[in-house]
Order: C-alpha cells, then sequence, then structure tokens
C-alpha cells in the first residue's frame, strides 16, 4: 500500500475499510489522530504513540500500559506504526465481541510473545493498568493481592505457566474475569 504522505484516498480507504470495524468516516478521523501522534509523518514511532496515549488518559500515568498496547499493534515488530497496523490494533482493542476481546487481552499479557501468560508478566500488566487509572492507594500491596488471585483463577491446572487455552475458557466461565483483568469495576 505503501505509505502516506496526504489523505488516503477513496481507494485506500476503501481497503482500509475491509481491514476493520469502521466505517470510513471514523477512518477519517483516526488518520487524522495519527498524523497528530506521528507530527505529519507516515508512521508512529513507538515515542510518539506512548506519548500520545497518556495524553488521553487526565487521571492516571498511561505510558507503561500504552507500551502493551503498542505491541499488540506494531504486528511486523519494526518499532513504528504505520496507518495499516494503527487501524488494525485500534479495531482489535475495540473489538466488543468476547472471543476478540479474549484474544486482545491475552497479547496484551503475553508480553514476551511466547503464547503463555508467566506470573510476572501479568503483574507488570496489572501494575500499568492500575498506574493507567491512578488509583490512589498502596500499589505494590494491591498489584500483588490482584496478580495472586487472578493467576491462581487463570492457571488452571496450576503449573505456572497460562496458555492461551486456560485463558479463554477461565474467561469464558467467569465473565466479570474479563473486568478485572482489564482493572475494571465488575457491573
Ligand atoms: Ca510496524
Ligand atoms: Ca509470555
Amino acid at each position: 500500500m505503501g505509505n502516506f504522505s496526504t489523505r488516503p484516498g477513496p481507494k485506500n480507504i476503501a481497503e482500509l475499510e475491509k481491514l476493520c470495524n469502521f466505517s470510513r468516516e471514523e477512518i477519517q478521523v483516526l488518520y487524522d489522530n495519527f498524523l497528530k501522534m506521528s507530527g505529519g509523518r507516515s508512521t508512529v514511532s513507538r515515542r510518539d504513540f506512548i506519548k500520545g496515549y497518556n495524553k488521553t488518559f487526565s487521571s492516571g500515568d498511561a505510558r507503561k500500559f500504552a507500551e502493551n498496547v503498542f505491541r499488540t499493534f506494531d504486528t511486523d515488530g519494526n518499532e513504528s506504526l504505520d496507518f495499516r497496523e494503527f487501524l488494525v490494533g485500534l479495531s482489535c482493542k475495540s473489538a466488543e465481541d468476547l472471543p476478540s476481546k479474549i484474544e486482545w487481552s491475552f497479547k496484551v499479557y503475553d508480553r514476551n510473545g511466547d503464547g503463555y501468560i508467566s506470573r510476572q508478566e501479568m503483574k507488570s500488566v496489572i501494575h500499568s493498568i492500575i498506574r493507567m487509572n491512578g488509583i490512589e492507594c498502596n500499589i505494590q500491596d494491591t498489584v500483588n493481592k490482584l496478580t495472586q488471585d487472578l493467576y491462581q483463577t487463570v492457571d488452571l491446572n496450576n503449573d505456572k505457566s497460562v496458555s492461551f487455552e486456560e485463558f479463554k475458557s477461565s474467561v469464558e466461565q467467569n465473565s466479570t474475569l474479563l473486568d478485572l483483568l482489564q482493572a475494571r469495576p465488575p457491573h
């Protein structure tokens, strides 16, 4: 597709529409946001992404969480996002159906991408979520406690490693688990 230096034309938009759940109009808006983040360049660097993402959170520090998000967006691992990666990433992140939510959350937690969530990976992501939400409390204790509880719940066979299958069936059995994993109060 090449890099855009100007607004994507109708042909590009039609192609992009097929890759995500966004409408034509939403893609245009997202492209403007993308340009704001990149400073008008055709790719967004890790640093620009983290800075831009953090700006949207007034209450807490979202930088650590943004690193995890960046990793799930940067599918070719070249440390920068083109508009297609940005769009597909946002589309996966904002998907509302349970299978997509499970898949995306698993990727966030599996920081080294080896297909398993270690306790350390879970702890690190929970820490980043709590910081992002700006929760004022004894953060280390909260992180330890949440990690302990959640890890025990999702590590079904208790082998100190959480596979995608374990993660998926835990969440399917208990729908409030996904809220807890995203540090949202269960509704
Ligand atoms: Ca990339
Ligand atoms: Ca892992």
